[in-house]
Formats: structure tokens, C-alpha cells, sequence
């Protein structure tokens, strides 16, 4: 009984061992996801924070953004500003030239997000989509 217990143990270890290396793998692929910006036009104002807070859009497009917070919020940037928005209100933003902008909520002002228009180098790595021609 002693050896088929050692057979398990080294077994179950070999297992863990992969699992954690599979986990590892995954783990690396979603960071680099959640280093780089989202790839969506859509942003809710959610527990005093921008949601997702970095996003990445191609030219031209139209950002949405959505307060479901019970508190005011604003969209706020040398660009751009929404004014007050109150729960349920939405802000709208064409943009049209490739570029970073930084935003922030002027009632929080630690509430911060960032808009990537276009195949901007941020030096984040957002350029590893190199020859997929995803845009
Ligand atoms: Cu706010």
C-alpha cells in the first residue's frame, strides 16, 4: 500500500506541476492583455473609477461613456468635456486624429482613464500585433 501511495504522490505532483505551468502560460497571455488597453468605444463610470480605464479605438470612432455610479461624474480632458453626468447619462466623443488622451473626472480627480487612438507606440508593447493587420 506504501508504494501505491508513492505512485499517487508523484502523480499528483506531476499535475500540479503542469497545471501550474498551463496556469502560468495563461496567466502571462492575459496579462499582457490587461497591461495593453481594451479594444472597445464603450466605458461605464462604475465605484469612482473608469471602466475599463485604458481603451484603445481606431480613428474615427465614437467613445461611449456611461455613469452607473449613483455620485456625478465627468469626462474631462484639453479635448474633450462632458460636464456633469448623472446616473444613466451618457457622454459621447468622436475621435478623429491617431493619439493618447488622458481623461480624468473633475469632481475625483484621481479618477483617471486614457484613450489610444490609432497604432500609437505607447512603449506598453500595444504594438505586438505586428503583421496581423487586426485594425
Ligand atoms: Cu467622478
Amino acid at each position: 500500500m506504501k508504494k501505491l501511495f508513492m505512485i499517487l504522490a508523484i502523480l499528483i505532483s506531476v499535475f500540479l506541476a503542469i497545471g501550474c505551468a498551463g496556469n502560468q502560460q495563461n496567466g502571462g497571455t492575459e496579462d499582457n492583455g490587461e497591461d495593453g488597453a481594451v479594444e472597445t468605444t464603450n466605458v461605464i463610470m462604475e465605484d469612482i473609477q473608469f471602466k475599463p480605464a485604458t481603451i484603445q479605438i481606431s480613428v474615427g470612432d465614437t467613445v461611449t461613456w456611461t455613469n452607473e455610479d449613483s455620485t456625478e461624474h465627468t469626462v474631462t480632458s484639453d479635448n474633450f468635456d462632458s460636464g456633469n453626468l448623472e446616473q444613466g447619462e451618457t457622454f459621447t466623443h468622436t475621435f478623429n486624429e491617431a493619439g493618447v488622451y488622458d481623461y480624468q473626472c473633475t469632481i475625483h480627480p484621481s479618477m483617471t482613464g486614457t484613450v489610444i487612438v490609432g497604432d500609437v507606440d505607447t512603449g506598453t508593447g500595444n504594438t505586438n500585433n505586428d503583421g496581423t493587420g487586426g485594425y
